[in-house]
């Protein structure tokens, strides 16, 4: 008792109020604008990925309705863009299904166009329902239809139109997260809401996507082609399938690629579709890039970190950065998907494991 006493009647030792002398020194220091990084370091320098992003499955029945519902409160020109947003629902007011991408579904009434602009940031259009509306893209008209994709590169000039009688749907993705997380985004609208045509109808796809290319095409870090349809495509995955060449967690799966390169379609995003077969049990797998899907025939399920998916035709869902994911198809399946692969492949950080 009478040494307690007389320790704390002593002027205290600096071992005994370390704590106090520290949150001194770090208010001090708050004040030059610095701090300590050991209070900080194992939370910015994770021994594995932190995300804040959740899976979750957007059911094309609400997507739709809600859509065409939102018809009837603005048109193509005045939202400029008519989109939904799908929010991630971790990330709510953020604008992005990931971290770094935006995901939204898109409307174009018969006779409506969608004004002419720019910018830097780089789109995927992934058709999902109407047929004969077209996105023109740097003077060329690429008209659509299910299951078709567009890209429209940084800096592109695009507009849109739908000269058919019924609505199209799209699934628009575009990478300005990214941008924005350089803060370095610039966009440009044209005074005529369409550009004029300098090419015809289709020749990006008919020069440059059948394996010859004009000569003297070159090298460009996004591809030419910008119309990869559904009717090329598909039939090469169920060769694929046929085949046997169907990997254990993907099903049988292509890339899209730049037929300059061979490298992705867009340098920030990378697009793939994969058939599964009736009654596909994947196995698990995990990378680093969040991973957006369409479902675009059949059903089935993804499991994501333990959460069940349920898809069907044309809902889009998906899965955060390295969480453990496998699908299941109980009918033969397709599935479109995009990711931010190719960014971090260019950075050197993308990373992939079971
Ligand atoms: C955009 O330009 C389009 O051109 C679609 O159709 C969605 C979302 C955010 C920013 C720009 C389009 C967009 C967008």
């Amino acid at each position: 008792m009478a040494v307690a006493a007389a320790t704390q009647t002593s002027s205290p030792s600096p071992k005994h109020n370390i704590e106090a002398m520290r949150e001194a020194f770090y208010s001090r220091i708050a004040k030059k604008d610095m701090a300590p990084l050991w209070k900080v370091m194992r939370s910015v320098v994770t021994n594995e990925p932190v995300t804040r992003c959740q899976p979750h499955v957007w059911r094309y029945g609400d997507v739709k309705s809600l859509v065409m519902e939102s018809g009837g409160l603005i048109t193509a020109e005045e939202a400029e863009r008519r989109v939904l947003i799908l929010e991630n629902p971790a990330m709510h007011g953020e604008s992005r299904i990931t971290n770094t991408l935006f995901a939204g579904v898109q409307m174009i009434m018969p006779g409506e166009v969608a004004p002419a602009h720019r910018h830097v940031s780089s789109a995927i259009r992934f058709v999902l329902d109407g047929e004969g509306a077209y996105t023109a893209v740097e003077g060329e008209k690429a008209f659509m239809a299910p299951g078709d994709f567009v890209i429209t590169a940084n800096w592109a000039p695009h507009d849109h139109g739908n000269p058919s009688d019924k609505p199209m749907l799209w699934l628009d993705v575009l990478d300005f997260p990214v941008v924005n997380f350089y803060e370095a985004s610039f966009a440009e609208h044209f005074d005529d809401a369409t550009q004029a045509t300098t090419r015809k109808d289709g020749d990006s796809l008919s020069f440059y996507g059948s394996g010859v290319l004009p000569d003297g095409t070159p090298t460009m870090n996004r591809s030419p082609v910008i119309n990869y349809t559904y009717a090329r495509t598909r039939p090469i995955i169920e060769r694929m399938m046929q085949s046997g060449d169907i990997d254990k967690r993907h099903g049988a799966r292509v890339r899209y690629a730049n037929p300059v390169t061979g490298g992705p379609v867009l340098p920030t995003m990378s697009a793939c579709l994969a058939m599964l077969p009736k009654g596909f049990q994947g196995e698990p797998y995990r990378a680093t890039d969040g991973t957006i899907f369409v479902c675009v025939e059949g059903e089935g399920t993804t499991t994501v970190d333990g959460k069940v998916l349920e898809w069907g035709k044309n809902d889009v869902f998906v899965v955060p950065p390295w969480k453990r994911y496998a699908h299941n198809a109980p009918k033969q399946s397709v599935l479109f998907s995009i990711s931010d692969r190719p960014a971090q492949e260019a950075l050197g950080i993308w990373r992939e494991g079971k």
